[in-house]
Parts: C-alpha cells; structure tokens; sequence
C-alpha cells in the first residue's frame, strides 16, 4: 500500500511538474493561439491599463513581452521558436526584417482608425504605402541634464559633452546606433556614415568620452537621473518627457550639430499565430483616446493627429518633443546600413563598452 502511495505520489508530481513546465515555457516563449496575442514591445512604452481594456473589450489575453534594443529584438524573432504577434520595431529595423522576410503584410480594411494618424508619418521610405508597419510613436535622440547639479551651466551641442568638469557625471542609453550615431554627429557626420574612417575616429572619440560617463544603462536610466545620480543623460526624447514630469529641475535639448529622428511602427512578424487579433490590438492602439493615454502614460509623442486633441496643450506645443517639420528636416533618420554595416557598428560599440570597463 505504502508503494502504491508513493507510486502515486510519484505520478501526481510529475504531472504536475509537467504542466507547469509546459505552461512556463509557452508564456517565456510567447504562445499564441485564437484568444491569447503575444505583443513584443520596447521596455517601458505602453500603458499597462490599455492592455487591461484591451482584453476587456475582446476576451483576448495579452502575454507581453519586452526586448531594449532592435537588435535584441530582430535576433531573436529571426531564431523563430517564438510565436510573437505584434511587435515594435524602429525603422531601419522594418527595413531590415522586410528584407529578410520576417514581416506579414498588414490589412488596412481591418485598421478603420488607421485614418487618425497624421499623414506626414505615413508612406515613409522604410515602408512605402504601410504595407508592413502601422505608426506607434516617433522622436528624437538628445541630451537631458540638469543645470543646477552643472552650476548653471547650458549644454547645447553634443560636443558639450567632451568638458572635463563633466567628469562622471554622463549616464548613456545602451543602443549602439543612438550612441555611434552622436559621435558621428558630433564629428559632423551623417550618423549613417559607412566610411570606416569616420566610423573608427567616431569609436575614438567615444574613447575620449570615457572619463566622463558614469554608466551604460538601460530603462533605469530615467529613475537614475530623477533622482539626481548623474547630472546629463543621452536618452529618448519621451524618456526625457518622464523624467521631466519626475524632476522638474532638468530640461531636454536637440543638439545643435543634429541628431536622430526615430519612427517606431507596429508590424505583425512571421512568427505571428494570432493575425487577426493583431489587426484588433492594433486597431486599438489607433483609437485617438487609446493612443492620447498611451502617449500621456509613456511621455513619447504620438503621430495619432486625432490623439493630440485629447492631450494637454503645453506637451503638443512643446518643440522639444513634438518638433516642427522644419526643424524634423533637419534631424536625420536611421538608414538600414545592411547587415554587414549594423554588425560593424555593433562591433565598434561593443569595443567602446569594454574600453569603457
Ligand atoms: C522606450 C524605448 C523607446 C524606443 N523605453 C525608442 N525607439
């Protein structure tokens, strides 16, 4: 009898064990079916009640999964084994994973308020006619600070950065465009430059930087600077947004010398297993009041012109987050460099981070 027990006791654990295992693995892994959406997102860029109302208003359950660089993010969707349904990359990125075939075409007929959004964000070379990416947030890369920790002191250039009283005192976002991409800038380069000379006196540069920069740092680095732990922060423009709503003191400049004008979109990758729940979740995103909470919950700027009506008047007339055609004009978008090129870039960035240990 006592065998008999254990025999059983044996069976039910590992059954159990079994079950939880699977059920693990299908959520880590992203599983999809007709009522669950795995939606693959940057960290810290959507309002986590929208997910909430979402699943609400369809009986789909969202399993959310977030990545902090395209390049994460493009890997792991190229290695497949993943059932992810929506995902948001920045353009270069659409560029690149169409080219590699990893985008499902997307359906305008299900995407009614697709016509909220404002046209200047559509039709953009990375996607010509949207077939393959729907607009979620836009912006720039720049410089947030703090001037009372500086003594008062103004930055307006990214070559303000190089002053040896900012000694320590830089936090940098952990990208390798973005951070490649203000060397180049700050040399007066295109920050999609492939001439491997300017690539590597930018790598020299970043060198140069080392005594000032404090950390590398991911999504803590908007906690790190409210809280006054470094005084300047290169950083996403919406980020800065938040970081500003947490600490009044510090403001957010577009450098002079130029900088990145970002587009991050919707797309549905090939690993999508749930289609036309994608169509639904993005559909949703593109309700105006849905996208002016997300915008007002994330600080990024929303290219939803209907959304902007929903939003305070002082962050839409605000040029340092929603800035004019004219001075967009200037900024430069992300090229997809190819493979060849991003990998260089990578390889450059990498060498700086271990110079920089
Ligand atoms: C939000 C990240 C924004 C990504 N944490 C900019 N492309």
């Amino acid at each position: 009898m006592k065998k008999l027990i254990q025999l059983f006791t044996v069976v039910f654990v590992s059954a159990f064990a079994l079950l939880y295992v699977t059920s693990y693995l299908n959520s880590s892994e992203g599983y999809s079916g007709k009522n669950t959406l795995t939606v693959y997102n940057w960290g810290d860029y959507i309002d986590p009640d929208l997910i909430k109302k979402f699943e609400k208003e369809t009986g789909i359950k969202v399993i959310y999964q977030t990545f902090d660089s395209n390049e994460a993010m493009m890997t792991k969707i190229a290695q497949g084994g993943t059932t992810f349904d929506v995902a948001v990359p920045s353009e270069y990125a659409i560029s690149k994973m169409k080219e590699e075939g990893l985008l499902l075409p997307i359906d305008h007929s299900k995407l009614p308020n697709l016509k909220y959004i404002d046209p200047r964000f559509l039709n953009l070379s990375f996607d010509p006619g949207n077939k393959y990416s729907i607009p979620y947030f836009w912006g720039t890369v720049g410089i947030v600070y703090n001037p009372e920790m500086l003594g008062g002191k103004k930055i307006t250039s990214w070559n303000d950065l190089w002053d040896p009283n900012l000694k320590n005192q830089i936090l940098l976002v952990d990208g390798a465009r973005e951070i490649m991409g203000m060397a180049l800038n700050s040399l007066h380069y295109s920050l999609n430059d492939t001439n491997k000379a300017h690539l590597q006196e930018a790598k020299r540069k970043l060198d140069a930087l080392t005594p000032n920069i404090k950390a590398i740092v991911g999504d803590e680095i908007k906690m790190l600077l409210a809280n006054e732990e470094a005084a300047v922060g290169i950083v996403w423009s919406g980020d800065a947004a938040e970081i500003m709503s947490e600490n009044e003191k510090l403001d957010y400049v577009i450098p002079k010398e130029g900088t990145n004008l970002w587009f991050d979109n919707m797309v549905i990758p090939k690993t999508a297993k749930n289609i036309e729940g994608a169509h639904q979740f993005i559909n949703f995103m593109l309700d105006p009041k849905n996208a002016a909470q997300n915008a007002e919950y994330v600080g990024y700027s929303t290219p939803n012109a209907k959304a902007l009506e929903y939003l305070p008047k002082e962050i839409v007339e605000d040029e340092r987050f929603y800035p004019s055609d004219e001075l967009a004009e200037k900024l430069e978008v992300y090229e997809n460099l190819g493979k060849k090129m991003l990998a260089y870039y990578n390889e450059l960035f990498l060498e700086f981070k271990m110079h920089k240990k």
